[in-house]
């Protein structure tokens, strides 16, 4: 029986499917991908097994337990001892199940036949597959150092796996999905705390949640915290250009002008610093640079922002006045995605700043630090390689780099220019940056600088269609991870880790056997000599018991005390102080105190296009899984009537919307739910993969349309500096 491909497919249809049917599937063309969906449950071993594992559908790693009949997944259900997810799974992690048994999964390693993106293939075993990429790896570092191969993983617990390889290889051109998320404010709250606290929402009293939507882009514990906070009288206050769900569930709504939220923290601290309302003994003993803190902010009084963020004087003032009155259980939120602004490292400092004036750090309700769990990292000595450049390619085109995380966007210049030396390979696992790093036309033009591309996946992303060589991997539900420590908040200081609740499907294979493989063939596998089960038992050294409790709870928790940690301790800065001034950033020549400048102006006639989540969508990624196409078939381009009007543009109209660097065309949805000067649209879709058979035709493609500025400190993307032109398109 043929899948149903693009109607509806409903959540019986589906397990019916999965439990029975066999089905042909098709990318690039039938003559190409054929496999069969699991054979269903036997009479004969029709007992249900529950067995614990850990969501994959996004970062937060939920705990779960998968309900297995007969070696089929029926239904995953929440782990009610895993306290970070307070027992919850949502509406991406029920879907997982569709991941696992998608028909577009990839199933065997593809090779590319004809030109980038044609979507001609050619099917491989293991062994030419491997075979091919070690002999590309060493031409490449033979002709052009061994850093001329870029690695780049998304979040993933075998990550590391491709990381150690890159360091045996000898490339310490690395870079990891987060220069496209949340690099600025670490860098922020990083160079004013000395680290990245984690927020105790449980027991805060009174939040601001400024450019974050924790009700739609679930973190784990976080959004739910959020909620039981409010329950017992926590007040949440959102400033964001777009009414979403967490708006439309707070205490108060400001639709702030984007790209001006230094003006209204600035404000924040004039108010709390001139009318006192802050804890002197904490301010001398914890803080540096009070007092020019103090002469810095005089000029940003609520009158002054309130013109530039477009909030009412009086508002600020208030919002000043009812945070300091219960703090320090009182929060600016730190936020998570901070890829928006050219500054918006000094944006999220002025957030670090204002919690410092709170006094929240590490009390009930404030700022909390990481907490070690114990967990032991193996790591290797690593070859030395004498003709390497000295530097990783995107060095030194920002003042404050991560050198572990790096730039995608600096790199992607960097490889594009050929300078400071060229780049020619390039390896991703489980990233997708065609859909997730702005400005889709620059990273073909990367893509089309290499000699070779090779994607590992689990299913044909935009990335893998670029790529010369694609190998299909296991879902989170087939294989065994290493450990992993979640070193967040009151409810999360835990280790967790996954083992299959499956077989492995096809002859999809996991990172750390494609990586052995690869290092067997580069006489480098000495540096590969384990299995993971060795791996995790090195992990687990120091923690006796803590496989006991994976085992019983599917989750280790450590109950080491939550504040008051640094009593007694410094903070890992220069002045060993929480810095309001930074000395760091003076020495560099960067603003010391976060300094306002007006974002970029709109124009005439133009609007400014912003990136944010919804429930139903991880990234650029699960648009494709059959049970959220359903739920969310395709993007619209969200419009005020009241602009529409200007552009004569009616409900339901198809729309064109265009950038400098390119454009779109998807179906208008008119809602007050945005300011007249802003649109936004979802990400994920416009996809050009033909292996993604549900999404493929459908919606248009966000990253084709932002333009590619980064962050001036940490290189972080910064996608809300797009200006578009809306205009009806032609035929609608
Ligand atoms: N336009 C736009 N751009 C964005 C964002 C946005 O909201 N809008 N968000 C930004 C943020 S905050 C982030 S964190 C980044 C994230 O950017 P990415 O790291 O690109 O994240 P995803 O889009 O989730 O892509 C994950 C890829 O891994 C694949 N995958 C899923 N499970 C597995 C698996 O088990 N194994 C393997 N090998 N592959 C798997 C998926 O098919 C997909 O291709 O994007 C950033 N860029
Ligand atoms: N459902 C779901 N949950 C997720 C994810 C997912 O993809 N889907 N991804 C996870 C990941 S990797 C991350 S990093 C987090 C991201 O979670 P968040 O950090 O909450 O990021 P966004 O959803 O991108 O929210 C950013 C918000 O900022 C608003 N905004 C735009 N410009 C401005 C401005 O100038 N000022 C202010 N104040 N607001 C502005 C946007 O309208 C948007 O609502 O979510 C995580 N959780
Ligand atoms: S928030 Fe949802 S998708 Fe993300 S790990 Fe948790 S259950 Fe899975
Ligand atoms: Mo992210």
């Amino acid at each position: 029986m043929p899948v149903k491909r693009n109607g509806s497919m409903t959540r019986r249809k589906f397990l019916q499917l999965s439990a029975g049917a066999s089905a042909a599937v098709a990318v690039g063309g039938p003559r190409i991908l054929n496999a069969l969906v699991p054979a269903g449950p036997k009479a004969e071993d029709a007992g249900v097994q529950k067995l614990f594992s850990v969501c994959d559908m996004c970062f937060n790693k939920c705990g779960l337990i998968a309900r297995v009949e007969g070696g089929v997944v029926q239904k995953l259900d929440p782990n009610p001892k895993f306290l970070k997810s307070r027992g919850m799974l949502c509406a991406r992690g029920n879907a997982g199940i569709k991941q696992l048994y998608d028909p577009d999964r990839l199933k065997y390693p593809l090779l590319r036949k004809g030109a980038r993106g044609e979507g001609r293939w050619q099917r491989l075993t293991w062994d030419q597959a491997l075979d091919y990429a070690a002999e590309k790896l060493q031409k490449i570092a033979a002709q052009y150092t061994r850093c001329g191969v870029l690695f780049m993983a998304g979040s993933d617990l075998q990550s590391r796996f491709v990381h150690r390889f890159a360091e045996v290889f000898g490339s310490y051109n690395v870079i990891s999905h987060e220069s496209n998320c949340l690099l600025s404010r670490n860098r922020a709250f990083l160079d004013t705390f000395g680290e990245v606290p984690y927020p105790d929402m449980l027991n805060c009293k009174y939040v601001i949640m400024a450019g974050a939507n924790r009700f739609e882009a679930l973190v784990t514990p976080d959004s739910i915290d959020m909620m039981t906070a409010m329950r017992r009288g926590c007040k949440l206050v959102v400033l964001d250009p777009r009414f979403t769900k967490t708006a439309a569930l707070a205490n108060e709504w400001h639709p702030i002008k984007p790209g001006t939220d230094m003006a209204f923290f600035l404000a924040i601290a004039h108010v709390i610093i001139n009318e006192q309302l802050y804890d002197e003994k904490f301010i001398a003993e914890k803080t540096y640079g009070f007092d020019r803190l103090k002469t810095h902010v005089q000029a940003y009084t609520p009158e002054w922002a309130a013109a530039e963020c477009e909030i009412a004087a009086k508002d600020i003032r208030r919002i000043a006045r009812e945070l300091a009155a219960v703090s320090p259980a009182a929060m600016v939120y730190p936020g998570r995605r901070s890829s928006d602004y050219e500054n918006s490292t000094q944006i999220r400092r002025s957030f670090a700043i204002v919690n410092a004036l709170l006094g929240n750090w590490d009390r009930p309700g404030g700022m909390t630090a990481a907490r070690k769990v114990g967990l032991k990292s193996p790591g290797v000595e690593a070859p030395w390689y004498d003709d390497n450049p000295e530097e990783r390619v995107d060095a030194g085109r920002v003042k404050m780099l991560f050198e572990e995380e790096g730039s995608f966007k600096l790199t992607r210049d960097a490889v594009i220019e050929g300078k400071p030396y060229p780049i020619k390979g390039w390896l991703t696992y489980k990233t997708n940056p065609m859909q997730t790093g702005a400005n889709r036309r620059r990273t073909i033009e990367m893509i089309n600088k290499l000699d070779f591309m090779m994607t590992v996946d689990i299913t044909m992303s935009d990335t893998a269609w670029m790529a010369d060589l694609v190998l299909p991997a296991p879902s989170y539900l087939e294989r065994q991870d290493p450990a992993s420590a979640l070193q967040g908040s009151s409810a999360c200081a835990c280790v967790v880790s996954r083992d299959p609740v499956v077989p492995a499907l096809f002859e999809s294979r996991p990172m750390l056997e494609i990586v052995t493989g690869l290092a067997q063939r580069l006489n480098l596998g000495e540096f590969f000599d384990f299995t993971m089960e060795q791996y995790r038992r090195q992990q687990f050294e120091k923690l006796p018991g803590a496989l006991a409790a994976l085992e019983k709870d599917g989750v280790y928790y450590n109950h080491d005390k939550l504040y008051g940690v640094y009593e007694g301790k410094v903070f890992k800065t220069m002045s060993k102080k929480i810095e309001l001034y930074n000395k760091r950033y003076a020495d560099l020549g960067l603003d010391p105190m976060p300094v306002y400048r007006p974002p970029r102006e709109v124009g005439q006639g133009k609007f400014r296009l912003v990136v944010g989540r919804d429930a139903y969508i991880t990234q650029g990624s699960t648009t494709n899984n059959a049970l959220l196409f359903e739920l969310e078939p395709e993007n619209t381009l969200w419009l005020h009537p009241v602009s529409a009007a200007k552009l004569s543009i009616r409900p339901d109209d198809r729309v064109e919307v265009a950038s400098s660097v390119g454009k779109g065309k998807l179906k208008v949805r008119l809602t007050k739910e945005i300011r007249p000067d802003t649109v936004y649209m979802a990400t994920g879709f416009g996809v050009l993969s033909r292996g993604l058979s549900n999404v493929y035709g459908k919606g248009a493609c966000i990253a084709e349309v932002l333009e590619d500025y980064a962050d001036k400190i940490s290189g972080n993307m910064a996608m809300h500096e797009t200006m578009v032109t809306v205009k009806k398109a032609h035929g609608s």
